[in-house]
């Protein structure tokens, strides 16, 4: 098994982590912009292959190595609505860290200023979810986790009005994992 993506992406993260947590042996293949414009349809990281099977999307994958260890994937309501919710946050920080690359200002576009507006209010509706702190394997805890530490890794956001999702990253950092997948500093 081969994952394809990069050691800064959150999307990728989340499957590393899960990756190690059930032992499943895979080769990591760091892969750039160019490579993932001409292995995946997505042009995107994380893509994943298993002899003849590709798949081109991190809740694919998770799906896929969760089935193979016998393991159920959102099966509940709440993680589900849990991880969409830290998915589209992520999704719409990318989007506007990828304009700021090209030189694209929040201020110049009235739908980043939506995806700006949109990020906020989805960290405050996690910050008042009562995240669970047991099944730290969970995939909405991942998914939120590795959200959060992409968005301070890019300096996108401050915690500071988030006090529980403060709280909830401290918790974080002792799930299996997680620390030894963080982005590494000298690629800020
Ligand atoms: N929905 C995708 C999102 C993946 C994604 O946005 N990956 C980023 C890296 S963090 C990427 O490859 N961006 C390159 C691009 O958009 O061209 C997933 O969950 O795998």
């Amino acid at each position: 098994m081969e994952l394809f993506g990069s050691y800064t992406s959150p999307f990728v993260r989340h499957c590393r982590v899960v990756l190690l947590q059930l032992g499943q042996p895979f080769d990591f293949v760091e892969t750039d912009m160019a490579a993932s414009s001409q292995k995946s349809p997505t042009k995107r990281v994380p893509f994943l292959r298993d002899g003849a099977r590709q798949l081109t999307d991190s809740s694919t994958i998770l799906q896929y190595v969760r089935q193979k260890a016998g393991q159920p994937f959102l099966a509940e309501i709440e993680d589900a609505e849990r991880y969409h919710l830290a998915n589209t946050c992520l999704a719409s920080a990318v989007n506007i860290f990828q304009f700021e690359r090209d030189k694209i200002a929040v201020s110049q576009s009235a739908y980043l200023q939506r995806e700006e507006a949109r990020v906020k209010t989805i960290l405050t509706t996690l910050n008042d979810d009562p995240l669970p702190t047991g099944d730290t394997a969970a995939d909405s805890v991942l998914r939120v986790a590795c959200a959060l530490g992409w968005l301070l890794f890019r300096n996108r956001i401050s915690l500071e009005p988030y006090p529980k999702l403060t709280r909830f990253l401290e918790r974080a950092q002792s799930i299996r994992h997680f620390q030894e997948t963080a982005p590494p500093e000298h690629l800020r």
